[in-house]
């Protein structure tokens, strides 16, 4: 059976991929991601909550492999911004990402290295997301359920997180009136510090 170890399998219910490779990121592991700062800090004395999980499988490591990996985004805010991950560009600037949503509200900002052009796209089932390469991307779960996703990569891609937390996402998003919306983070931080 040459092949077989290349059959996986997960339960995009609960995001469990059966011989995966697991991170598990907390809240004290994002600080600098969420605007307001002082929410966050104001969070993190009381609790240190799981945000995300990413069940991670790698077959090969060649040029020309692929991976994939399964992530588990916890509903939850610091302030009115919605959890979030890291977020990075590749380390491979080149290498492109696939992301397709199972279960839950989710959305994407993609913001590209080169000129900051970005977006936010929704993440959702049966509407892939095409990450091409030179691009910062971050998931941000807007509801209420585990937002549950599968990413597929090359297997060199890599993770560049000091790049974009340096200059950060332009945007944020926010619960406003029970809705998600996406503001430029600058403007919201001015407008919260003149109230
Ligand atoms: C997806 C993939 C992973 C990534 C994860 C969490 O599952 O892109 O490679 O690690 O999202 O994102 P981050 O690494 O930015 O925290
Ligand atoms: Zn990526």
């Amino acid at each position: 059976m040459p092949f077989e170890k290349f059959l996986s399998s997960f339960d995009p219910e609960t995001g469990e991929v059966t011989g995966a490779r697991i991170t598990k990121r907390y809240l004290s592991e994002l600080r600098g991601c969420f605007a307001d700062s002082a929410a966050y800090e104001a969070a993190l004395a009381l609790a240190d909550p799981l945000l995300y999980s990413v069940s991670t499988v790698d077959y090969a490591a060649g040029e020309g492999d692929l991976g994939y990996a399964v992530g588990v985004l916890m509903p939850g805010r610091i302030g009115p911004e919605y959890y979030m991950t890291k977020g990075h560009l590749h380390a491979w600037r080149e290498a492109a990402e696939i992301y397709i949503g199972f279960k839950g509200d989710g959305v994407m900002l993609l913001q590209a290295e080169a000129n900051g052009d970005r977006q936010m796209l929704p993440l959702r089932p049966y509407q892939p997301i095409y990450v091409p390469g030179h691009t910062a991307h971050r998931t941000i779960n807007t509801g209420t359920v585990p937002l549950i996703y599968i990413a597929i990569f090359p297997a060199r891609a890599g993770h560049d997180y000091a790049a974009i937390a340096t200059k950060n996402f332009r945007q944020v998003v926010i619960e406003q009136g029970g809705q998600p919306v996406v503001l430029d983070r600058a403007e919201w931080l001015s407008t919260r510090g003149s109230r």
